[in-house]
C-alpha cells in the first residue's frame, strides 16, 4: 500500500537540508500524536474531562491536591507504558545518523525518541518515567508503596512528583543552555508538532532566526510560528518526516 503523503517539498528546501552541517529539531506533543499519546490540550478524556491540563501541570495545583495531580501523571505514565514510536520518531532517528550536527529538542515528556533511538536528545520538560521529590528537587528511584497517594519521599518523607517541568517552574538549566546554543548555531531549525505557545521552548525558533538559519515547521493546523517560518509543511509529522527524509537522503535513509 502507497503510504499517505502530505504536501510536497520544496526542492530549495531538499538542497538546504541536505547541505546542512547543523540541525536543531524541536518537538512538542503532536509527534507522539500518532502513537495514541493525547496531546497536551487533548489529553483531557473520561475522568478528566472536567480538569484543564493548565490547572493540573503547576506546583499550586499539586500542592492544593496532591492526590489528584499524582492520578493524572499515573494515568498518563501508563498510557505511555502501552503504546510505542512512530514514523515521526524513527524518521528523527535517520536523521540524526546522516547530519553532522545534530540536536532533538524535546517538550514531550514521554521516552518515545530515545525508545525509538535517538541519542542526541534533550529533554526541556523532563520524563514522566521518572520522580523526585517535591521538598527537595532530588530524584528517586525506589520508595516503599504503603497505600499513600502520592507516595512518601524515602529520604525526607515529603511527597513525591513527577519529575517533570510545570508552568511558573525553571526548566533544567543545563538542557536549556545546550538547546539555546545549539539553536544559536544551527542551519536549519524544525518546529515539529508544537503549539508553539509555551515559553521559552516557543523562543528556540527566535534565536534560529538570528542565527540565519531556515526555520521549518510541521503541524497539521497553523501556530503563532506559521507566519514567520520559512516553511510550513502542513500535515501529520508521522507522514511529513519521513517523507522529508525520503526526499533529501533517499528511500535507504528511511527506516
Ligand atoms: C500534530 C499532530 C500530528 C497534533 N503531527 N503535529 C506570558 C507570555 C510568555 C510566557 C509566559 C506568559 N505567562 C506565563 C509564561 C511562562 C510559561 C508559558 O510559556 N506560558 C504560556 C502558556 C503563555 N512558561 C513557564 O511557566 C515555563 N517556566 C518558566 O517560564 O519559568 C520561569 C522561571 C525561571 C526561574 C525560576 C522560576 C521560573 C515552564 C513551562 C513548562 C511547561 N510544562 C508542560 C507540562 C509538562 C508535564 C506534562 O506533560 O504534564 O509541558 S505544559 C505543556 O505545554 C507541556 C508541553 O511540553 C508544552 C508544550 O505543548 P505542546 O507540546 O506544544 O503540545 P500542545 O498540546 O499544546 O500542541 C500540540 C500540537 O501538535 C498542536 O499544534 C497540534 O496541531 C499538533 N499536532 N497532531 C504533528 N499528528
Amino acid at each position: 500500500m502507497k503510504p499517505a503523503s502530505g504536501p510536497p517539498i520544496p526542492i530549495n528546501l531538499v538542497e538546504r537540508v541536505r547541505s546542512a552541517q547543523s540541525i536543531v529539531v524541536l518537538t512538542g506533543a503532536g509527534v507522539s500524536a500518532e502513537s495514541g499519546v493525547p496531546t497536551f490540550r487533548d489529553a483531557q478524556t473520561g475522568l478528566w474531562t472536567n480538569y484543564r491540563p493548565e490547572d493540573l501541570a503547576t506546583p499550586e495545583a499539586f500542592q492544593r491536591n496532591p492526590r489528584l495531580v499524582w492520578e493524572w501523571y499515573a494515568m498518563r505514565r501508563e498510557k505511555v507504558l502501552t503504546v510505542a514510536p512512530n514514523p515521526g520518531h524513527r524518521a528523527l532517528v535517520a536523521m540524526e545518523r546522516v547530519v553532522r550536527e545534530f540536536l532533538l529538542v524535546t517538550q514531550n515528556v514521554d521516552g518515545l525518541h530515545q525508545r525509538a533511538g535517538s541519542r542526541q536528545v534533550c529533554e526541556l520538560h523532563g520524563n514522566i518515567g521518572r520522580t523526585k521529590c517535591f521538598q527537595e528537587n532530588r530524584v528517586i528511584e525506589q520508595w516503599v508503596d504503603d497505600g499513600q497517594v502520592p507516595p512518601r519521599c524515602p529520604q525526607c518523607g515529603g511527597w513525591l512528583r513527577p519529575d517533570v517541568v510545570w508552568f511558573n517552574e525553571a526548566l533544567p538549566k543545563a538542557e536549556l543552555i545546550r538547546a539555546t546554543s545549539a539553536s544559536r548555531r544551527c542551519q536549519v531549525f524544525f518546529s515539529v508538532g508544537t503549539s508553539a505557545m509555551v515559553y521559552p521552548a516557543a523562543g528556540l525558533s527566535q534565536e534560529a532566526f538570528e542565527a540565519r538559519a531556515v526555520v521549518v515547521e510541521i503541524n497539521p493546523q497553523p501556530t503563532p510560528l506559521t507566519e514567520r517560518a520559512h516553511h510550513f509543511l502542513q500535515g501529520p509529522s508521522g507522514v511529513i518526516l519521513p517523507e522529508l527524509v525520503r526526499a533529501v537522503w533517499g528511500e535507504q535513509a528511511v527506516p
